[in-house]
């Protein structure tokens, strides 16, 4: 990793940018040494409030409790949608695009609004109520933006589950949220083929005792089974229902949303939301590190489904009155020049995507990129996992000419917003590394025994502070949140991540320090993964890790232990891929499995991943201490039959 590569901040943009590098400078400093002041005035310039708060912060760590403008009350669809009407009703708030480049639909702030407050009466009609839980599995259409909207216009919770997990996924977030209500399409397109989204949602629907409604969004508008009596059209619930809805006035720490998340054990984490502090730090994120402006054509690539497309593709940008692409599609549908042509279509000015697509289309060559223009763009952004130097100077490059700052962006489902990025006019670049911690982010490093570290070094990545836009809770699982983010290291938010900090104070994420995999952006516990392998009847053990992939960032390497008696086949093979497929999502498909005869353990039966990854990494030399291992033999074992991509 070179840290000497150096880009400056471009004139050219630090002239019209929010903020350049002193006035960066300035405002984190006072937003560290007068926090409730900076807040506050925050919270006062870019959210409008029914009801002022009483108190800006108040928090105890060890015990998990964080509050934001307790006291104050607002409506994050009203502060999405109503008040922006009598400024910009006519201006665009969603271009949407379709999977196949023919499809498009633009939708006004006014007709958004419309369309909410219709889809509320909806909901309220099935008899949804603030505080109920409503699940959304959903693909990216105009129709999410409505229900997530809605929900949060009558104070439901919304509980979005990514459109690309199996049934069960759903089916075991729909009964941990207890949802009464679910929302899914009748099919999608992806890469131009059909995705069946209803016929996962009845799956699902059928092991969950409790729900009640299915809303179907007509979409393809194709033939699909139907139950009388549960299932509801989505067209013709909005033909009915009445225009005019309230928004619910709403406390700023009730829940917004929750989603789930891959922790170290097998069963996710429902990561809660309230209503202010993450709405004013989606919002003031948005503008500030993307330097959004008036007139800005805005793209995020993210799933509504992740964390990333609550917060830059809906939340943040809607508040802030942005024009917001919706992108249904893939990255190289109908060929590897979509997102360019995209871009040129719509007159894009900040692209927010992810390293694993960069990576993915690099590999297509630069003349996909070539023949497009792309003079419309002025910030490239990029999330979800490290980016690798070779990436970042491709995306700057040949992407950006050489023209448009980069804003690479640590954060995470927990944290709400961005925590750690560089802001367009006011920081010099340096390719992968995220670089400095926004307003009011106070990150540190720890070494092993929590002690903080001081001036460049590498270490365990913590918060010493609360931010607005941090999760409450993990729903239904509040000493789970307590333990895993605040339990290991007192008086610090734990994220989970390794970070080195260099002699400038700039941040580089080195990755997960837990049994958690960025897989092309996408986290996935291990635990999760090997649960699904040990379903088969003739897997003893399984044990996961992640190695390094060119495309996906790190892939998944399954080591598989069979009963004795079996022998491993590929067609066993095949059925343990199903296993995965049907239990979690195709993103959780080991690249790797390797029949195992036994796990390297230590005498008291713990599996040593430390040696799993290594071999999966193809680095035997330093294996470090196995004379602790049960039985030393196996690793050499595993050794002789390590299998490559
Ligand atoms: C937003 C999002 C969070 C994990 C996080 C870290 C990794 C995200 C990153 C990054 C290095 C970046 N991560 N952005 N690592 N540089 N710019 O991705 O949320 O899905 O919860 O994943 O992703 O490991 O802990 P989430």
């Amino acid at each position: 990793m070179s840290d000497e590569r150096i880009y400056p901040v471009k004139p050219e943009i630090a002239a019209s940018a929010h903020f350049n590098t002193e006035g960066y400078r300035q405002l984190y400093e006072q937003s560290i040494n007068e926090p409730e002041i900076f807040w506050a005035e925050q919270a006062g310039a870019f959210l409008d409030w029914q009801h002022p708060w009483q108190e800006v912060l108040s928090y105890d760590y060890p015990k998990g409790e964080i509050a934001w403008f307790k006291g104050g009350q607002l409506n994050v669809s009203a502060n999405c949608l109503d008040r922006h009407l009598s400024l910009r009703g006519d201006q665009i708030a969603i271009i949407w695009e379709g999977d196949d480049p023919d499809q498009q639909q633009q939708l006004t702030y006014r007709e958004l609004y419309h369309q909410v407050c219709k889809f509320a009466n909806v909901l309220k009609a099935q008899g949804v109520q603030k505080g109920d839980r409503v699940c959304i599995y959903l693909p990216m259409i105009t129709e999410a933006a409505v229900v997530i909207l809605a929900c949060a216009r009558i104070g439901a919770v919304h509980s979005i589950v990514f459109g690309g997990f199996s049934a069960d996924a759903l089916r075991d977030r729909i009964l941990d949220a207890d949802c009464r209500v679910l929302i899914c399409a009748d099919e999608s397109y992806r890469g131009g083929k059909i995705v069946h989204s209803k016929l996962n949602a009845d799956k699902a629907a059928a092991q969950c005792p409790n729900l009640q409604t299915l809303i179907v969004i007509e979409h393809t508008g194709h033939e699909i089974p139907w139950q009388a009596g549960r299932d509801i059209s989505y067209r013709q619930a909005m033909q009915a229902a009445a225009a005019e809805c309230p928004a619910e006035v709403m406390d700023a720490e009730d829940p917004l949303f929750i989603l789930y998340t891959s922790g170290s054990t097998g069963k996710p984490k429902g990561v809660l939301h309230t209503t202010g502090g993450y709405l004013l730090y989606a919002a003031m994120t948005h503008k500030y590190v993307f330097d959004y402006q008036e007139g800005d054509i805005y793209w995020c690539t993210a799933d509504i489904g992740w964390i990333t497309g609550h917060s830059y593709v809906l939340y943040g940008p809607l508040c802030n009155g942005a024009t917001s692409l919706m992108f249904e599609g893939v990255p190289t549908y109908p060929s590897p020049d979509r997102f360019w042509q995209v871009i040129d279509k719509h007159q894009v000015s900040i692209f927010y995507t992810a390293p694993t697509a960069i990576r993915a289309l690099m590999a297509h060559g630069e003349a996909h990129v070539g023949h497009t223009s792309r003079q419309s763009l002025r910030i490239l952004g990029s999330v979800g996992e490290p980016i690798n130097p070779e990436a970042w100077e491709w995306y700057y490059q040949v992407v950006g000419n050489s023209r448009c700052p980069i804003v690479d962006t640590w954060w995470q489902t927990e944290t709400g917003g961005i925590l750690i990025t560089p802001l367009p006019g006011a920081t010099d670049l340096k390719p992968g590394s995220a670089t400095l911690p926004f307003f009011g982010v106070q990150p540190a490093l720890l070494d092993h025994d929590g002690q903080i570290l001081e001036g460049p070094g590498e270490g365990i990545l913590v918060l010493s502070h609360p931010w607005p836009g941090q999760a409450r809770t993990i729903y239904g699982d509040h000493a789970r949140f307590v333990d895993t983010y605040f339990g290991k290291y007192p008086g610090y938010y734990l994220a989970g991540d390794g970070a080195r900090r260099d002699a400038d104070g700039y941040y580089w994420i080195t990755g997960r320090i837990d049994d958690v995999l960025n897989v092309s952006g996408h986290r996935l516990g291990t635990a999760e993964i090997e649960s699904a392998l040990v379903l088969h009847k003739d897997v003893a053990e399984a044990a996961v890790v992640g190695f390094p992939h060119p495309i996906k960032g790190q892939g998944i390497y399954a080591y598989v232990t069979l009963n004795v008696g079996v022998t491993g086949t590929d067609a066993l093979k095949k059925e343990l891929a199903v296993l995965v497929k049907e239990e979690i999502s195709a993103i959780a498909l080991p690249d790797i499995m390797q029949w195992a005869a036994g796990l390297p353990k230590t005498r008291s039966g713990k599996i040593m991943r430390r040696i799993l990854r290594k071999i999966a990494a193809n680095d035997f030399d330093n294996l470090g201490d196995i004379s602790t291992l049960a039985d030393p033999a196996v690793v050499e074992d595993l050794i002789a039959h390590r299998l490559h991509l």
